[in-house]
């Protein structure tokens, strides 16, 4: 398979609240960076090619992204970390804008858009390794280190192109509450998430199983809410359920929102999943046969995101 990359190495925020008081944010190059270095050595790699604001339009209004770019450009002496989050469009304390936000934001939508066209045309999987994530960020707001949603941007890129059902699995610890909102009335975009709970992890607000979707799309939206310090034993369970669920869907396109949070030596998410278990991840996504698109969201230690990845990959790619 392919890759693409974009690490914005110079966009490194610092701050974030975090029960009240300041803490150093992870959200940084860094944490992403052996995970490249073994894409590098074995796969080939995808130049990250420029798309018309357009395609983030339709998702994203343009007073949301001239807001976002406005922010950045107000941050160039200072990090700034908002307190009136109505005022500011970003929902929570850990998400800061620095001079760089909107052009690494902007740049991991063309890195993951690279990624989407590239699987139109090739019918091939491809990984696009890119920070900020995005599967927090809803059309209008900004949160959880997310600006712009790489995933639904090109969920709805790829669904524009290929008129066919798309699933997004999200298995980053943290639900998507952006990416749900934004398909929440679309039954051509399904979301199935697994999780830790909503009612003691970020992002607090949404996650729940009867969050289902509404209107057209009631239905079409899926939760899996597990309590923290789950492992491959209960995990397990909601993973063979979301992946029977996209079985019965088949979508033409699988978009994987890839989060290494799972693992159980991550700093921030609580599931206790061993490097061994992302074999089986790899194992059982390779196992629908459907084209896809792993797009990076969260995963906070360089180590274990590595051993996660390499594991996941590997049984991912080989050859039956
Ligand atoms: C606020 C806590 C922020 C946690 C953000 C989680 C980011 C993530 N102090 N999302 O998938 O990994
Ligand atoms: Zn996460």
């Amino acid at each position: 398979m392919k890759f693409v990359s974009q690490l914005n190495e110079d966009y490194i925020p610092t701050l974030e609240i975090d029960k009240g008081k300041i803490v150093k944010n992870p959200e940084t190059p860094e944490r992403l960076k052996k995970v490249l270095k073994y894409f590098e050595t074995f796969h080939e790699r995808l130049e990250v090619k420029n798309y018309p604001l357009n395609l983030l339009f339709h998702v994203h209004p343009k007073w949301y992204v001239q807001h976002i770019k406005e922010l950045s450009e107000k941050s160039k002496d200072n990090e700034y970390l908002p307190e009136v989050f109505l005022k500011d469009r970003i929902f929570d304390s850990g998400t800061p804008v620095t001079f760089q936000t909107y052009n690494a934001a902007l740049s991991a939508v063309n890195a993951t858009l690279t990624g989407a066209e590239e699987i139109v045309k090739t019918k091939e999987n491809v990984y696009v390794i890119t920070r900020p994530p995005g599967h927090h960020a809803t059309t209008d707001f900004a949160g959880g280190y997310c600006f712009f949603n790489n995933a639904a941007i090109a969920s709805t890129f790829l669904y524009s192109q290929i008129k066919e059902k798309i699933c997004i699995l999200d298995i980053d610890f943290h639900h998507g509450n952006g990416t749900q909102s934004i398909f929440y009335e679309n039954p051509e975009i399904v979301y199935i998430s697994i999780h830790g709970t909503p009612e003691h992890y970020f992002p607090w607000i949404s996650g729940y199983k009867d969050e289902i979707g509404e209107g057209k799309g009631k239905g079409t939206n899926f939760n899996f809410p597990l309590s923290g310090k789950s492992s491959w034993n209960e995990y397990s369970i909601a993973f063979e359920k979301a992946l029977d669920i996209i079985t019965k869907i088949s979508p033409a396109i699988l978009v994987v929102s890839l989060g290494y949070d799972t693992h159980i030596d991550d700093p921030i998410g609580d599931f206790k999943l061993e490097s061994r278990d992302f074999f089986q991840i790899g194992y059982e996504i390779k196992n629908l046969k459907i084209p896809t698109l792993f797009i990076q969201e969260g995963g906070y230690n360089k180590e274990s995101n590595f051993e996660a990845a390499s594991n996941l990959f590997k049984n991912f790619e080989k050859e039956v």
